[in-house]
């Protein structure tokens, strides 16, 4: 029945039936995350670290309305310029599936499209969650749910501050989904190391980790694992300059009524221009830093 709807590319078929260690990875930062040609530039070398760390990179998107697992070169290309590519969360997938259309896949579908073909492990940069002033617009991002239910760790810098942090923890913290900080007592704020939330879990390896994600699995725990990476240091932005272009990205968006999924996007495109690039920059270092620990964590819990 699946076959209907899957396309899993022959080179991550193979490596998913021999129990290979295999990296997915998302395709709304790519369409939507980061501008052309920068994104495809950047998905093209995160696959590349993926490899030369041992494993198998499965990029996932919707195109012509299939669930596609593992992009070719041109179908990366494709999705990095063209302009009627959809964000495509939970919610999104029946509609595109359905009409034949093209699709970017936010954490939340990349994770549903993963566990469908049996990939456990997927690199992103950040994950969404719930947003500043939810108390009052209810912006909780579907990633958080997903997260709850679905079966796949997810390898991230963390989250951006134009959330609301403190209360995307306690959401997770409901819902029983680990936040485990890689190598840091603290969660990570994507541009930055720092954050001020303190985290309860840690991990300094990527063979321990395996093990603690294998046990939840092992006792059927339903859902998925946050890893918090943080940006490599020589990369990190300093906190108050990039706090600052935040809260200037979070006004303009207010004053000019964004809103819904478009949330994201306009902000972390508008970040990138006040800031002259340096979030896009730091955006990129800290990918690169996720796809190393991602296919590490891959290659340990494919030898458990
Ligand atoms: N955070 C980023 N870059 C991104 C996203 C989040 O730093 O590109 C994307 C991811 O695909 C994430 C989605 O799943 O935004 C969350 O969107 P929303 O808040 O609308 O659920
Ligand atoms: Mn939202």
């Amino acid at each position: 029945m699946l076959d209907k709807y899957l396309d899993i590319n022959p080179e991550v078929a193979e490596a998913i039936k021999n129990k290979k260690a295999v990296v997915a990875l998302e395709s709304t930062i790519i369409s939507h995350g980061m501008p052309y040609p920068q994104n495809v530039e950047t998905a093209r070398k995160v696959e590349e670290i993926v490899r030369s760390r041992g494993a198998i990179p499965a990029t996932i998107a919707i195109l012509n309305g299939k669930l596609k697992v593992g992009l070719t070169d041109e179908e990366l290309e494709f999705l990095g310029n063209a302009k009627n590519v959809a964000k495509v969360s939970r919610r999104d997938i029946p509609f595109i599936v359905g009409k034949g259309l093209n699709g970017a896949t936010t954490v939340a579908s990349t994770m549903i499209i993963a566990e469908m073909a049996g990939i456990k492990v997927f690199v992103t940069g950040g994950i969404g969650g719930v947003h500043r002033n939810a108390q009052q617009t209810f912006d909780i991002s579907a990633d958080l749910t997903e997260l709850a239910q679905t079966n796949v760790a997810v390898i991230c810098a963390g989250a951006k501050s134009i959330l609301d942090l403190g209360l995307t923890l306690e959401y997770l913290e409901t819902h029983g989904v680990p936040v485990v900080g890689y190598g840091t007592d603290e969660l990570p704020a994507f541009y930055t190391r720092q954050s001020g939330f303190k985290l309860v879990h840690r991990s300094d390896n990527a063979n321990e980790l395996a093990k603690i994600i294998k046990s939840k699995w092992d006792l059927n725990l339903q859902g998925g694992v946050v890893i918090a990476n943080p940006i490599p240091e020589e990369y990190a932005m300093d906190f108050d300059y990039i706090n600052d272009a935040i809260e200037t990205a979070l006004k303009e968006a207010k004053l000019r009524g964004v809103s819904g999924k478009e949330t994201t996007p306009f902000l972390l495109a508008y970040i990138k221009r006040i800031t002259h690039g340096k979030s896009l920059d730091a955006n990129i270092q800290l990918v690169y830093n996720n796809a190393k620990v991602g296919a590490e964590l891959a290659v340990e819990l494919s030898r458990l």
